[in-house]
């Protein structure tokens, strides 16, 4: 594990982002952890998201032109990740969409940066992908297309019970684009085993790993 990597997790531990007791997914699935990005919201763990970001870019090498942030928790996502890596001497358009069309002034749905040539998406969690799809889509509308996504987390699990791929994979096979994530949930398993006292706790996150994991 990288040390941006594990800076993140400790992040995301502080900021009670990364959580453990008892939560329902979309999917249904009880989960013993929950990753809610809305919870970077000062202006100091955004800057320290921005870098993680920004280093997850980097490392994957991926090639792009444009950040592309999709509405709603990936516009400070992507300005964030904007910000970081012009101050790593990668300044790169930064756009991001409205979710209504507007009917004046302006107008249309994208706003900064022409949404043009190859797009890097940057959001926060997948899990059915239904969302990540639907981006796709907008950025092919505009006739650019998607280089590839960045996310915060990997859960690393089943699409659902009968598949044995993650929504990450079906994404990456259908696009043909990585999807590149800070962290997955083999990395938090990993160092919660070094630094957390809370046995139970990880017994219960390695347990849902191997209930609802894809083998990666
Ligand atoms: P998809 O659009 O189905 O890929 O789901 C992404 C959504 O999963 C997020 O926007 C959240 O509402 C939700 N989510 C999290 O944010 N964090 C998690 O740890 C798990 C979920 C989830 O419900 O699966």
């Amino acid at each position: 594990m990288q040390q941006y990597q594990r800076d993140f997790i400790q992040l995301a531990l502080d900021h009670r982002v990364l959580r453990f007791g008892d939560f329902t997914l979309k999917s249904g699935r009880q989960s013993p952890y929950f990753f809610n990005a809305g919870h970077f919201h000062t202006g100091a763990a955004l800057a320290a998201l921005g870098h993680a970001y920004a280093e997850a870019v980097i490392a994957s090498e991926v090639d792009f032109d444009v950040i592309f942030g999709p509405a709603y928790k990936g516009i400070p996502l992507g300005a964030v990740t904007a910000v970081a890596l012009a101050q790593r001497g990668i300044d790169k358009p930064f756009c991001f969409n409205r979710k209504e069309a507007k009917d004046h002034g302006e107008g249309g749905t994208i706003v900064g940066a022409p949404l043009v040539g190859k797009v890097l998406i940057v959001d926060d969690v997948i899990t059915a992908g239904t969302a990540v799809r639907e981006v796709v889509q907008i950025i092919a509308a505009h006739g650019a297309r998607a280089a590839g996504v960045v996310i915060g987390l990997n859960r690393q699990e089943r699409a659902s019970e009968e598949c044995e791929f993650s929504a990450i994979q079906q994404v990456e096979r259908q696009y043909n684009i990585p999807v590149i994530s800070i962290v997955q949930l083999d990395n938090v398993i990993s160092y919660l085993e070094q630094e957390s006292q809370d046995s139970e706790t990880l017994q219960k996150i390695v347990d849902y790993r191997q209930r609802y994991g894809v083998s990666d």
